[in-house]
């Protein structure tokens, strides 16, 4: 039983607690319930309509009989279906807060309106469906299309009204136009958790800027035009993979720019692209979670050896024995989870041929055959078995064949290398000790394991490096682009727009280095999420000339700095802390934790866990994750061995060395750190931390000089599925990717905001004199009728005794939206206090 003081049997939400199933903390979810009220009672019963929660029940209690529940839900517009459908920014909400945050979304999500404006933030809901009516020819040319020749205020306030539905092409467009019109470089932020459709956001927007400047027709575009779009497949088949959460999971992060002709003739045309790649997850190519693959390009290539007519040379010049070895479940890479096939339309042979056609557009024709020769390295390699030679189990040797032709010598000669050169190479190590010159030691069959696999991953990971830097020489090379400018004798960078698909926050019940990283790089966007927000309304509020405390603004710099430091200042982050581990003699995680604690332990964001000492929780901007620091020191230090680095750039092959000559920085320098016992040489020390950290920075530096534009992907549920909204998942991921800390932003200062437009049509039957206001408003005067219309209200308004504080609504002359702090219902309208 409740007690309220709304009409009986309506859609109410209620908070009610419930146990997340991902991480067992207790999260705050809303469920929509029905309140049936016996006639003059004015006491009513709560009932539960969720059809989610049927399922959930179990660990979403029902409210108890007796129970007090508070009804927040007093949005008349999310009353109906309909009304949500129309609210395309949900700052248009007369009262902005979680649950109808939720509710509308979940309405618009049912009624096929995956997308939904938060203030300048764009809310993406993954429909898991195709909608070709969202995204066809039509809907993109209409955005192409949009604002052409419209100038006056009317037309400008109908713009920002949003006659169309908010949409990515929508994003797209924005970012073409701040290049066009304002020559100023771009980015679309594309976030989210695996599965909530970054990449494919990322597609549209490519699209759309590759289609731009044609007019929308395919069969305009330029060469440039159609090789931005190319290079897509190949990135996904060399970086993608199935996951148990997405089977076509980015397993690295991307930032593209494209650049487009200056600005001066009609449409800007995209001339030229950069593709910046991130942490490519290379650990995948030797080991995979039941149920997860590899890289596609490894099925791809298996699955086309398997075709007898072989339009793929490489292959068809191939003995039939060794053919006939091409099969993934003869590679103990890809057997050992379990797991082969993709659910896909097309099949993995054709995909194949579409790659390579696209590697042969990048110039990559010439080197197709050490490509494919490398990834079958690759696979050999993970064959490849070592034991124990008898009475000394601190050597190893490779195990002899049990085929015709050992994995050892397939490897070897797709590598371009000598059998024994290679074995060796895994089974001994050489070390310069100070003043005993060279020595040879030999490795324990764990560690010639180890430095097989290390093999594999770098061999994959120089591979991905040089398909991603030959498409962006092509790419850039083949439509002239330029990416910098000589002003007045400096060099400026020319305008762009810039498309970052990054991993979302994570958390796992197992976190290690790999989160931690992500989850820097979410706390580095959120930071400067928070910035554009607080600044967003900060310039508002400053042309309102309305006072606000901006101490009520969110702000993680507390957490940038415990994890990545603050440069000169002590106390190091986290990270820098774990680079000095590494390059101390005998560093481990385990040291490296206990200091961690000693320096960090009073940290509010940091926590130690009593009862597992390696382990340690940052208290993130989405909420705590538990790391285990077990492996950090080893995955930060990421060594491949001085030897096999050698072994490599002996190869016969060119195409093998140069992966390994040119990647000197990765593979080199800490090698020579090492050998030579020259320690604490920070200048040329590698560390994957070190490295990723720089090319933040640089990321960040250059986000920072464009305008953003916010996309935030929301994965409706776990199961991938069509039409299944489940709101704990839904609202917890609106909770760590900010949305609703900006929404509180907006509630602390002014959360009601009507455009000038909808204001007078709102407001104009409560004005004691009409004419005035009509007469501007026939003039497309909105402004300046919505002004009028206010000083005829502001004056007859009662006071509220629950809104101190400014009661007369602002209108803004350039914002062309007014606001307020609370809206109160008066007949059929709202007033503002
Ligand atoms: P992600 O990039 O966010 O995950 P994807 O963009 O790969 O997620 O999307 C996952 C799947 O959702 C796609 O393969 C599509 O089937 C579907 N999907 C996404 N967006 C749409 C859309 N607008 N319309 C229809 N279907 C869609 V990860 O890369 O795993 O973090 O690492
Ligand atoms: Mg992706």
């Amino acid at each position: 039983v409740v007690s309220f003081e709304d009409q009986p049997d309506q859609t109410k939400a209620s908070p009610l607690r419930g146990k997340n199933g991902k991480n067992g903390k207790s999260v705050q979810t809303w469920v929509v319930v029905e309140v049936k009220v016996p006639k003059g009672s004015g006491k009513g019963l709560v009932r539960n309509r969720d059809p989610i929660l049927t399922r959930e029940e179990v660990r979403v209690p029902q409210p108890v009989p007796g129970q007090k529940v508070e009804l927040h839900l007093r949005n008349e517009v999310l009353k109906r279906p309909e009304g949500a459908l129309q609210l395309h920014d949900l700052g248009q909400l007369p009262l902005l807060h979680e649950p109808a945050v939720l509710h509308a979304l979940e309405l618009r999500f049912r009624g096929d309106c995956v997308y939904t404006l938060t203030g300048p933030m764009l809310l993406a809901v993954n429909p898991f469906r195709a909608l070709p009516k969202l995204y066809g020819f039509e809907r993109l040319h209409s955005f192409i299309q949009e604002g052409k020749g419209s100038k006056g205020e009317e037309d400008q306030n109908a713009e920002a009204e949003g006659i169309q539905e908010p949409h990515i092409f929508g994003v797209a467009k924005a970012a073409y136009d701040g290049v066009w019109h304002r020559s100023l470089g771009q980015t679309v932020l594309v976030s989210g958790e695996s599965g909530a459709g970054k990449t494919e956001t990322t597609k549209f927007v490519m699209r759309f800027l590759a289609l731009a400047g044609a007019g929308g027709a395919e069969s305009s575009m330029s060469v440039v035009e159609r090789q931005v779009l190319d290079s897509i497949p190949v990135l996904e088949a060399l970086g993608n993979a199935k996951t148990l959460r997405n089977e076509n999971s980015s397993r690295f992060g991307k930032y593209i720019e494209l650049q487009f002709c200056p600005p001066e003739g009609l449409a800007p045309r995209l001339i030229g692209a950069h593709t910046h790649t991130y942490l490519l997850e290379k650990v995948r190519v030797v080991h995979q979670q039941q149920g997860e693959r590899s890289f596609h390009i490894f099925y791809q290539l298996l699955a086309a050896a398997k075709t007898s007519s072989n339009s793929v040379e490489f292959l068809s010049s191939m003995p039939a024995e060794q053919l006939a070895e091409l099969k993934a479940e003869n590679f103990s890479y890809l057997r050992n989870s379990k797991c082969f096939h993709l659910d896909s339309d097309t099949t993995e042979e054709q995909t194949f041929l579409e790659t390579l056609n696209a590697m042969r557009a990048f110039g990559l024709g010439d080197d197709l055959s050490s490509i494919l020769s490398t990834l079958l390295a690759v696979l050999y390699l993970g064959n490849l078995g070592f034991r124990a030679p008898t009475g000394n189990s601190e050597a190893s040797e490779v195990e002899s064949p049990t085929t015709p032709v050992t994995p050892l010598a397939r490897a070897a000669q797709l590598l371009g290398l000598d059998a024994q050169q290679l074995a060796s190479a895994c089974c001994k190590r050489t070390m310069q000790a100070p003043g005993e010159g060279v020595i040879t030691m030999t490795n324990s069959v764990e560690k010639a394991i180890d430095s097989r696999d290390s093999l594999a991953r770098h061999l994959y990971d120089a591979l991905f490096t040089f398909v991603v830097s030959q498409i962006n020489a092509t790419v850039s090379e083949s439509g002239g682009a330029a990416w910098s400018q000589t002003v007045g004798g400096r060099s400026k960078l020319l305008p762009f727009v810039g498309v970052l698909d990054i991993f979302g926050f994570e958390f796992f019940e197992q976190n290690s280095l790999e989160q931690l990283f992500i989850n820097f790089t979410n706390e580095l966007l959120q930071q400067y999420f928070n910035e554009v927000i607080f600044k967003h309304e900060a310039d508002l509020y400053r042309r309102e000339g309305i006072s606000w405390d901006p101490l009520d603004f969110p702000d993680n710099h507390v957490i940038v700095d415990l994890v990545g430091g603050k440069p000169g200042k002590s106390p190091l982050g986290i990270l820098p802390m774990l680079d000095e581990e590494c390059i101390t003699t005998g560093g481990s995680s385990e040291g490296w934790c206990s200091k961690m604690q000693r320096t960090h332990g009073s940290n509010p964001h940091f926590e130690v866990v009593k009862l597992r000492q390696n382990n340690f929780i940052v208290h993130h901007f989405a909420g705590p994750v538990e790391y285990t620091s077990k492996t950090f020191v080893e995955k930060n230090r990421d060594a491949l061995g001085a030897d096999l680095v050698k072994c490599m750039k002996s190869s016969s092959m060119d195409f093998i060395s140069k992966l390994f000559r040119d990647s000197d920085r990765t593979f080199g320098t800490k090698e020579t750190v090492a050998s030579t016992g020259v320690r604490r040489t920070k200048a040329k020390l590698y560390t994957v931390s070190s490295e990723f950290r720089g090319q933040l920075q640089n990321l960040m530096e250059r986000i920072r000089a464009t305008e953003p534009h916010f996309v935030r992907c929301i994965k409706p549920n776990q199961q991938n599925i069509a039409g299944c909204f489940e709101r704990r998942s839904v609202v917890q991921q609106l909770q760590y990717q900010g949305v609703l800390q900006a929404i509180e932003v907006s509630r602390v200062g002014f959360p009601v905001r009507l455009k000038h437009r909808q204001a007078v049509k709102e407001f104009i039957c409560l004005t004691p004199d009409r004419t005035q206001v009509e007469s501007q408003a026939a003039r497309g005067q909105l402004s300046s009728a919505a002004r009028i219309l206010f000083e005829h209200l502001s004056e007859p308004l009662s006071p509220s005794p629950r809104t101190p504080g400014s009661r007369t609504p602002r209108t803004p002359r350039r914002s062309g939206i007014v606001i307020a702090r609370q809206t109160w219902a008066v007949g059929k309208s709202l007033v503002f206090l």
